[in-house]
């Protein structure tokens, strides 16, 4: 039988231990300013036309359940989308999110996001490329940016305040994935509506955060 630990990349477990680092620079908790771009997040998937959750390894080892909540909740379709792409990871991923109801993109991708070198560019015409907003959860790149370009809405879920995905992103949430899932879901879920929402003014708000809890 496949375990889900099979289907991360190797680089997806230093990613994780990345990740715990800076959760333990937050104390394990969702922060204010996080709660705020938990909201302005809600609001966002809540106004869009045709959301899209990409997911990659890590995502689906650690939140399939999660994300097909969020799923049911928001009406967003799910991708899978890989940097170390192999037809046996995707199909396996496939899987996994079909045993928690969900039916994936991912596994015929037929578009790419220009401007990509990376597996990452491979994408869904009827899902990533034809998006409004696009939900980048545990990633760090360029596909931020490209996407960002494409004139498409993303939020990101990062534990890093400083990655390259975080600091690109429209709406950034600096928290564990899989705490700061259940409280999107339940944004969306009551109707949480945002008017204005400062990116920039929130990641310095977080790492202000951080910095209060070190001295
Ligand atoms: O499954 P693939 O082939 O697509 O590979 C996935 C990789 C490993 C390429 C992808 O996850 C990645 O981009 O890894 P990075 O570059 O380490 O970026 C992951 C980011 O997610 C880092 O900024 C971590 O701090 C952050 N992170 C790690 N674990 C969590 C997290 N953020 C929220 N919750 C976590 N549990």
């Amino acid at each position: 039988m496949v375990e889900a630990t099979d289907l991360v990349a190797k680089q997806g477990l230093i990613a994780h231990g990345r990740g715990e680092a800076f959760d333990y620079l937050l104390g394990e908790q969702t922060c204010p300013p996080a709660m705020r771009s938990i909201k302005a997040a809600a609001s966002l998937i809540r106004a869009a036309s045709s959301p899209v959750i990409s997911v990659n390894g890590n995502v689906v080892a650690l939140a399939a359940k999660e994300v097909a909540h969020l799923s049911e909740a928001s009406g967003a379709k799910v991708e899978v989308n890989l940097f170390h792409r192999t037809p046996e990871r995707v199909a396996g991923l496939t899987k996994m999110m079909d045993e928690v109801g969900i039916q994936a993109l991912g596994m015929n991708p037929d578009d790419k996001i220009p401007g990509l070198s990376s597996e990452r560019a491979r994408c869904c015409s009827d899902g990533i490329c034809s998006a409004d907003v696009v939900l980048v959860p545990l990633e760090d790149g360029d596909r931020c940016q490209a996407l960002v370009d494409m004139g498409k809405q993303v939020i990101t879920i990062d534990l890093n305040p400083l990655s390259r995905t975080a600091q690109t992103a429209h709406i950034t949430i600096v928290d564990e994935l899989t705490r700061c899932l259940p409280l999107l879901t339940d944004a969306i879920r009551d109707g949480v509506k945002v008017d204005d929402f400062d990116n920039k003014k929130n990641l310095k708000e977080v790492l202000a955060f951080i910095s209060a809890r070190l001295s």
